[in-house]
């Protein structure tokens, strides 16, 4: 959008008067932060609308993205990049005295997302806007984000996280447009006096779904694209006295918080209950929708709708979508089933079995006794028409409801036209192994879409400094496509461009080092290599390999202490599930192993440890710039994708990896050389499961170095772990190291050890850096959703 510096200062003061009642010198920050966010949202509004109208007048086909969780972290200066007044709002906040970064701060992060999963479904839904792509995102707004963590006496503690209490300038409420979703009670078929069965309903608990409506800005165009997030109400006219109060508690707590989990199914019951809620109301509203605005037969639905299930969490459209079309518009089953497969798909993020979600027959049952019978009548139907053709023991291995349970994985397969995997490895694995007997019976539905980050985040906002470099080598048309970095290659011998690129990245390590002083109270030397792993903590992903070879590294500069190290900083940043006791012992071990090394004068600058307290997308912000080195080293196999290496690559880092996930990719787009690989590949894994004959204790007694390092859990060396130190030690020996460890230390110390002597050759560290910054388009989220509009959704780009 056009606007001059001028009309954005009138606007400003204009509204902080009319807002609050007050002028610039009288306004506090709280108050300075209200006022823009408030101007932005009337900047935005008028280009909402006129896309709502377009959308509505253009008729075609649309998606909606189904996710239990999204991640956008803070949204203003990602609204003011994308509608291209970034620079313009700064100037103009200067001239006023205000810093726009010091108040853009204040802003909470919408986070209510766990991990890699939400943080995604915001990355599409940035990326969307970005590339014209209708798509409708569709979830809950949890009063409660995920927890904020402190860290006290070096363990985790949970914090509530209470983002809304300032009031969200963003959302638009929309009581016009709330829906009821209902519970439980008694449900049975009743011949209608046409021979046609309906169901009837006795004793259900009735939930208001209201919905809260963001907009997504599309970066320099005239797209703005809807997220609805739906909120539990009390239905109006329920009357209610005090002896309802407990209803009304429980009904509130549908959408008071999100579950803080990753890659390990929860069943509780309350969760079932959040997953129906948004699936139904966005489901009820999509459907009204298109009914009232589209005005075309219901059974042309799939020419106008696609609906997308992420993950397993929203699997109940398929059941839900049945339901509508059968009860409410009288389809006839095959005719309703050919809809729903046509109109859903399916995004699996895991091949972790504990991941899976199951939920209990009996549970689904009681809770939602129509949706029962549906997927019931599925199962059924698709069990008779199977047997003949595919032979009873794949129909049964690919059964929804099996051993008394329904299983949603099976239900998202089945109930729809794609299942896709999010990187190349992972999909194969999906096909080959893990839902090979789906693969069998439905091989034209799986399909791989490797995951990409919404780029202009990842660079133009968090890293404006590495910009204007890449501004003033390559011009600017990376801004809007990424794939124009590839141009940096030809800079690559150029000593200017390569300074250039260390000066840049030397003054985001000046700022993280600041913030880590401000609030660790730790001196780390800007020339260090700043050594990164931010993500959630989880066994698979391996923290504890990196702990391993710090340990190694503390070990080596005792014993010789004139040794030459180049001096590195190892960042954490990590969440761990509350109720995953592992997990939290190796944050326990991680800050004490920090408090040993970081006060041993022995150890001087040589080695600093880190350990960054909540994690989220703003500090992600801060923390990828600085960072020379990206950990990414999960066993092979077990990690779908992984994001943050990406944004490593677009920030310049180098990974030090394992063949897993979108790692391949990375390593292959980079070049040999440019990336640190090292360890079992998921053949050679897939190999020890199948020979049973991985032994972890005898790695431990015969490699002294491990020996050592693992004693040093044990025997007093690192202070206060005498609970997590054993329980540490044990997992590696005793219960035989399940992440394999200990097999791919060697390795790693090999690959550590590589890149530490390459990163005493400046300009060859700095070339690699550059490889990996040109060769980071394909990674754009851009080239993601475009790939899910085209083969999946059918949905063309607003030209
Ligand atoms: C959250 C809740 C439950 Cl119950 C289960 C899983 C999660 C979750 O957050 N999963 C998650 O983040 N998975 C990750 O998805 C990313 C995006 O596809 C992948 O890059 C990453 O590999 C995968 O672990």
């Amino acid at each position: 959008m056009k606007l001059t510096k001028k009309q954005f200062k009138q606007d400003f003061e204009k509204r902080l008067s009319t807002k609050f009642a007050i002028d610039i010198e009288k306004a506090g920050p709280q108050e300075k932060l209200a006022a823009l966010s408030s101007v932005v949202k009337a900047y935005y509004s008028k280009i909402w609308q006129e896309d709502n109208e377009y959308k509505y007048e253009s008729k075609k086909k649309q998606a909606y993205y189904f996710s239990v969780e999204f991640l956008p972290g803070k949204m203003l200066k990602s609204n003011l990049l994308n509608l291209g007044i970034l620079d313009t709002v700064r100037e103009g906040l200067a001239d006023l005295g205000i810093e726009l970064d010091s108040i853009a701060r204040l802003e909470p992060d919408m986070a209510i997302g766990n991990g890699g999963l939400g943080r995604l479904a915001s990355c599409f839904m940035d990326s969307a806007a970005s590339t014209g792509i209708p798509l409708n995102g569709n979830g809950i707004r949890y009063s409660y984000g995920l927890f904020k963590q402190k860290i006290v006496d070096g363990y985790q503690v949970e914090l509530p996280d209470a983002w809304l209490s300032n009031g969200n300038p963003w959302e638009v409420r929309r009581s016009d447009k709330a829906f009821e979703v209902t519970f439980g009670g008694e449900v049975w078929l009743e011949d209608d006096g046409t021979g046609k069965l309906r169901p009837k309903y006795r004793n259900q608990e009735r939930v208001l779904a209201v919905p809260y409506d963001t907009p997504m800005v599309g970066f320099e165009n005239t797209t703005v694209n809807n997220m609805c997030l739906w909120k539990s109400e009390v239905p109006k006219d329920l009357d209610l006295q005090f002896q309802n109060l407990d209803y009304m508690r429980q009904t509130a707590m549908l959408s008071a918080e999100l579950y803080p989990d990753n890659s390990n199914y929860d069943g509780r019951l309350l969760r079932l209950k959040q997953e129906y809620f948004f699936v139904s109301a966005g489901l009820q509203r999509l459907i009204k929708h298109y009914v009232s605005t589209i005005q075309r037969p219901i059974t042309h639905l799939a020419d106008y709708v696609s609906v997308h299930i992420n993950d397993t969490h929203p699997a109940l459209c398929v059941p839900e979508l049945m339901r509508i079309l059968i009860d409410e518009y009288d389809i006839a089953w095959e005719r309703a089933w050919n809809i729903t497969v046509k109109v859903m798909s399916y995004t699996n993020h895991t091949i972790l079995s504990e991941a899976l979600e199951k939920w209990p027959e009996e549970m689904v049952k009681s809770l939602l006794p129509r949706i029962y019978q549906i997927i019931l009548e599925i199962d059924r139907r698709r069990t008779a028409e199977l047997l003949p053709k595919v032979g009873a023991k794949l129909v049964h291995s690919t059964r929804i409801i099996k051993d008394g349970q329904v299983h949603m994985a099976n239900l998202s397969i089945i109930g729809s036209h794609s299942t896709n995997g999010v990187a190349k490895l992972h999909s194969d694995l999906l096909k080959d192994v893990e839902l090979h007997d789906f693969y069998l019976i439905y091989p034209e539905r799986f399909n791989n879409k490797t995951n990409g980050i919404a780029d202009r985040r990842w660079s133009q906002i968090a890293n404006e400094r590495l910009s204007t470099v890449l501004d003033e080598t390559v011009g600017k048309a990376w801004r809007h496509n990424l794939n124009e970095l590839k141009l940096l290659e030809a800079h690559k011998n150029d000593t200017n461009t390569l300074e250039r690129l260390q000066a840049a990245k030397f003054d985001d390590k000046l700022r993280l080092a600041d913030y880590i002083k401000e609030n660790n109270g730790i001196t780390v030397d800007p020339n260090a290599i700043f050594d990164v792993q931010v993500k959630r903590l989880h066994a698979y992903k391996r923290q504890l390999l990196n702990v391993l070879h710090i340990l190694k590294l503390y070990f080596d500069i005792k014993d010789q202490p004139d040794i030459d190290v180049y001096p590195r900083v190892f960042i954490f940043g990590a969440k761990a599930a509350p109720g995953y006791h592992y997990a939290k012992s190796i944050i326990k071990a991680i800050n004490e192993i920090a408090n040993m090394i970081n006060n041993d004068p022995d150890v001087g600058n040589k080695l600093k440890v880190v350990f960054i307290a909540n994690y989220n997308v703003s500090k992600a912000e801060i923390i990828i710039p600085a960072a020379n080195v990206g950990e990414q080293i999960s066993l092979a196999s077990k990690e779908a994708s992984g994001t943050s290496n990406m944004k490593f690559m677009l920030n310049g880092a180098l990974t030090i990896g394992t063949l897993d996930g979108a790692n391949i990719e990375i390593f292959e787009a980079a070049g040999k050389g440019n990336f640190f690989k090292f360890g079992l590949d998921k053949d050679e894994v897939y190999e020890y499961y199948r020979n049973g004959n991985y032994n972890a204790r005898d790695i431990y007694e015969q490699n002294p170095v491990v020996h050592r390092i693992l004693d040093a859990f044990v025997d007093g060396t690192i202070p206060n772990i005498s609970a997590e130190g054993p329980e540490i030690f044990e997992s590696l020996t005793t219960y035989n190291d399940e992440y394999f460890v200990l097999r791919d230390f060697n390795d790693y110390v090999r690959a550590q050890k590589d890149l530490e002597t390459l990163y005493k050759d400046r300009t060859a560290w700095t070339k690699a850096s550059l490889m990996n910054i040109a060769n980071v388009g394909k990674f754009s989220s851009d080239r993601t959703i475009k790939e899910y509009a085209d083969a999946i959704w059918h949905v063309e780009e607003k030209k």
